[in-house]
């Protein structure tokens, strides 16, 4: 196949309410939406770089930038020999800017499986038809609150929950949603990297709650500290931000730092390296669950697909569209028993809805080969 021309679209889609974390409190989800003009049709894919780099160092006008400067010519370049399978090697030489080579490649490959009409799930190697479903809850500004927000949660059937916490808000919601709702809970809280290696102490007060997993406590950089932390505490080490490729993943949980992980595409370069970390945590026997960026349904289908894999064993962050969004760009994911159905049809398996992508969209821009 051959790229002819790319569209990158700026969005700005409202949130249903304000989603906290250890680093932002956002109303709005800002995103950057890639499509992809192929002489075998089109192809779509949702960047996950945030509007500022707070949870990784890429953010919108750089990975724009990034993309219009070194990706897509590279993609041009590449002429009739273009296959998503060819995009890694061919971007092998430039260094990180993984959230916009991800973006890049998923729409490339998008466009690619809408021709052979076959689904990302599919292509993938999907064993499931359909996905538990977590949901992530973000920090509030009270208890009260923050029980609320987990009782209708529950009562819409989510399957697991996901508490973020930060210095100040981590012992006191934990053990309040664990009392609340009981032993049974599948409850696992996630800190975006909010604490240090002098905060073990604290840490290990969690472990009375019996918790799935703990994801990412301190700095995504500091490998060594996480596996002395998971030799020190009960509850398991999940990484998100840590783990950026395959390599690293088997560094990780040849270290002891990664006893489970929180795949993101987006974080790691794409679907094709997402497999791979799925491939070596399953030959280690490292569970892995499929994490999220608040994507639209056009980010939302594809992570769904990933999450078919049969390593991914514990429910992801792969929530109904209605978790985030009134109404979502595509047609909207819905839950069903606390799961989610995976796409079935050719590529990501769903399209982007005009008028309402129109109403959130902030600007367009058109690269083309030259
Ligand atoms: O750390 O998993 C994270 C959202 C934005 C940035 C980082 C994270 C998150 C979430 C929500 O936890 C995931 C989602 O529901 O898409
Ligand atoms: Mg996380």
């Amino acid at each position: 196949m051959k790229l002819e021309a790319v569209e990158l679209i700026r969005l700005n889609v409202p949130l249903k309410s304000a989603f906290r974390t250890s680093f932002s409190s956002v109303n709005l989800h800002q995103v950057v939406w890639v499509h992809a003009i192929t002489d075998v049709g089109e192809g779509w894919a949702e960047c996950g770089a945030n509007e500022r780099p707070d949870y990784s160092s890429e953010y919108h006008t750089g990975a724009m930038a990034v993309m219009k400067e070194f990706i897509l010519p590279e993609m041009f370049e590449l002429g009739d020999d273009l296959t998503a399978e060819s995009i890694g090697p061919k971007l092998h030489w430039m260094k990180q800017h993984r959230m916009a080579k991800a973006a890049v490649e998923t729409a490339i490959l998008d466009a690619q499986l809408r021709a052979e009409e076959k689904s990302l799930a599919s292509y993938l190697g999907a064993t499931k038809s359909r996905v538990p479903a977590g949901v992530s809850v973000g920090i509030m500004n009270s208890l009260e609150e923050l029980m609320g927000y987990v009782e209708s949660y529950l009562a819409e059937g989510y399957l697991r929950i996901k508490l973020k916490i930060e210095p100040g808000w981590d012992y006191e919601p934990v053990k309040l949603v664990r009392e609340s709702f009981g032993n049974d809970l599948l409850l696992q809280v996630d800190a975006n990297t909010a604490y240090t290696r002098n905060d073990f102490d604290l840490l290990k007060r969690l472990d009375e709650f019996n918790l799935l997993l703990i994801e990412q406590p301190i700095d995504e950089e500091d490998m060594l500290g996480h596996a002395k932390l998971a030799a020190y505490i009960d509850t398991p080490v999940c990484l998100d931000e840590s783990i950026v490729s395959a390599d690293i993943a088997r560094d990780a949980i040849e270290l002891g730092a990664a006893e489970i992980i929180n795949i993101k595409p987006s974080r790691v370069g794409g679907y094709l390296e997402s497999k791979r970390i799925h491939d070596v945590s399953l030959k280690n026997n490292i569970p892995v669950w499929c994490g999220g960026m608040l994507e639209t349904g056009i980010g939302r289908a594809a992570n769904l697909a990933l999450a078919a894999l049969p390593g991914f064993t514990l429910p992801g962050d792969t929530s109904a569209s209605s978790r985030y969004f009134e109404t979502d760009l595509t047609i909207p994911f819905e839950l069903q028993n606390g799961y989610i159905d995976v796409p079935t049809r050719p590529g990501i398996g769903v399209d982007p809805i005009p008028e309402i992508v129109e109403r959130f969209t902030v600007s367009k821009d058109w690269i083309r080969s030259n």
